[in-house]
């Protein structure tokens, strides 16, 4: 207890006296900290215990928060996974290369060559891996599935892989283990097409009886376990997953990881499937709330976290383990499949007090429930800095003594000190991307650019057959957050000047990085 109090102190006095928070001389003699990062799909800010969730109970993500740091005012990077794990993974906005959402045979996002964070932490020393979800491409354009996909996580740092290749509902619907398709059978070889039908399994547009659930157009095509997919797959019977034991697969391959890198300073990106749709909750967990397979798949993704930290609690690692806890994008509720999410909400907000969600320019969209624990040197609490997901690569960096070159990470501050909680501000501007446009925070102002509607195919699609709030107008917002948290009342008539300082920030923002 002593010990750990006195750790504290020689964190903060650390970052106190580095002129820009910068290296902790202090691992020189100490060993380096292990990182996890838990990073949940469609997460909303609402969904757990800390944050008000009424309907569904997280016992161990709020036990995460009472030895930990909660943070209220963290953002991830985009509305939508792909931009955000682009940005996470490189430091860099999605926005600079026009990264959208993926389907399942896209190329690799992050060419080799290119810095990463995972890289950045080789250097330092760490072993790598990221398990769960990918969703940011693979291979170069024409992916044969039969054989080793490159490049991948391997090629951009990461020493082990164990994937989802996308996302739940986009076929194929197998794991890869190094890149390599685990239980293929050769003579059972598997081809995708997201262009026309391909094998004898049925589709869902022409077999709507054999469907669990009710799918919209998009969500049509391959029928796999009583679930339409997007896109067309033939073959790897024997390779397929069993959507029902994901997160104990991925599980047991995150303890194996972390077992045997106990000695190294490792990373581990955990990379939840849940709770995206398909929901298909394990047993276990169906009936744990009464929102249907959304809440289950919360109380799913809570044993999963409670499963991680008794791991590292096992192997005594507590207190060299940082453990960050956050989602890549806001909250959804029926998204292309009828899975009964907006039924049986009560007073439950996914969204907490905030407006919009998954895909929106309002707040939902990236403020994201987000927690670090760091036994011993992090003081436990709650903290209200404006905080980015593109600046873990910067803060990490400092926090090794890492130093970025040029051109490296062009998004990343180092926010190293409001991330350990020793300082509780972090970033004056960030922005937030969203499916039409972005949005842009000065401290509690937000602004939100306009954009044509009728131009933007997934902006209609959203806001016309998703019901969300997208926030996609053709005249400037501005929301002063402090007095409207809701985004209620645009305020941009009031403040000309401020919509000029905000509109100037971005264009300044977009041809220079954060970081210049
Ligand atoms: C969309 C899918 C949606 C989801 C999303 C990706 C349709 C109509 N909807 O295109 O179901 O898969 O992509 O979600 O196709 S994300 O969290 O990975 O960004
Ligand atoms: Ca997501």
């Amino acid at each position: 207890m002593l010990l750990a109090s006195l750790r504290i102190l020689l964190v903060s006095i650390l970052l106190a006296v580095s002129a820009h928070g910068d290296a902790l001389a202090y691992f020189a003699e100490e060993k380096k900290p292990n990182i996890i990062l838990l990073y949940v799909d469609d997460l909303g800010f609402g969904d757990i215990g800390v944050n008000g969730a009424t309907a569904v109970k997280t016992p161990n993500i709020d036990q995460l928060a009472a030895e930990g740091l909660n943070f209220t005012d963290a953002h991830s990077t985009a509305a939508t996974c792909t931009p955000s794990r682009y940005a996470l993974l490189t430091g860099e906005y999605g926005f600079r290369i026009e990264s959208d959402i993926l389907e399942g045979d896209a190329p690799a996002l992050i060419k080799p060559g290119k810095p990463t964070l995972p890289l950045m932490l080789k250097k330092a020393g760490y072993k790598t891996a990221v398990i769960g979800k990918w969703h940011l491409g693979l291979g170069d354009g024409n992916i044969d599935w039969n054989i080793a996909v490159t490049p991948g996580p391997s090629e951009v740092g990461f020493d082990y892989s164990f994937l989802m290749p996308v996302t739940g509902d986009r076929v194929p619907t197998v794991y890869l283990e190094n890149q390599s398709v685990v239980n293929l059978d050769p003579a059972d070889p598997i081809e995708v097409s997201y262009i026309k039908k391909i094998g004898d399994r049925p589709h869902g547009l022409d077999r709507p009886d054999l469907l669990r659930y009710a799918a919209d157009p998009q969500h049509n095509e391959t029928i796999i376990n009583g679930v339409a997919r997007i896109g067309s797959m033939s073959g790897g019977e024997a390779a397929l997953w069993d959507d029902e034991k994901i997160p104990f697969v991925f599980t047991d391959k995150a303890r194996d990881f972390i077992k045997s890198s106990a000695d190294d300073p490792f990373f581990l990106f955990y990379s939840f499937h849940d709770i995206h749709v398909p929901r298909m909750p394990n047993e276990k967990f169906i009936g744990m709330t009464e929102m249907g397979p959304r809440g289950d798949a919360i109380s799913q993704v809570d044993w999963v976290v409670g499963e991680i930290v008794d791991t590292v609690r096992g192997l005594g690692i507590e207190e060299n383990t940082i453990i960050l806890f956050t989602s890549d994008n806001g909250p959804v509720l029926d998204d292309g499949y009828a899975d009964h999410a907006v039924l049986s909400l009560g007073s439950h907000r996914p969204s907490g007090p905030y407006r919009g969600g998954k895909y929106s320019a309002f707040e939902a969209g990236t403020r994201m429930p987000t927690i670090l624990r760091w036994p011993g040197s992090v003081v436990p609490g709650v903290s209200d800095a404006l905080l980015s997901q593109v600046d873990l690569y910067a803060s990490l960096a400092s926090l090794l003594d890492i130093k970025l070159v040029a051109g490296e990470a062009i998004d990343s501050i180092n926010t190293l000190s409001a991330y350990l909680g020793t300082s509780y501000h972090a970033r004056d501007f960030i922005i937030e991307e969203s499916v039409a446009t972005l949005s842009i925070r000065a401290g509690n102002w937000k602004y939100i650019v306009p954009t044509e509607k009728a131009r933007n195919i997934r902006a209609q699609w959203v806001e016309k057959d998703k019901g969300i709030e997208g926030g996609f107008t053709p005249n400037s917002q501005l929301y002063d957050l402090i007095s409207d948290k809701g985004e209620q009342k645009n305020v941009a008539e009031l403040y000309p000047e401020k919509v000029m300082e905000m509109q100037k920030k971005i264009t300044e923002i977009r041809n220079s990085g954060f970081r210049n």
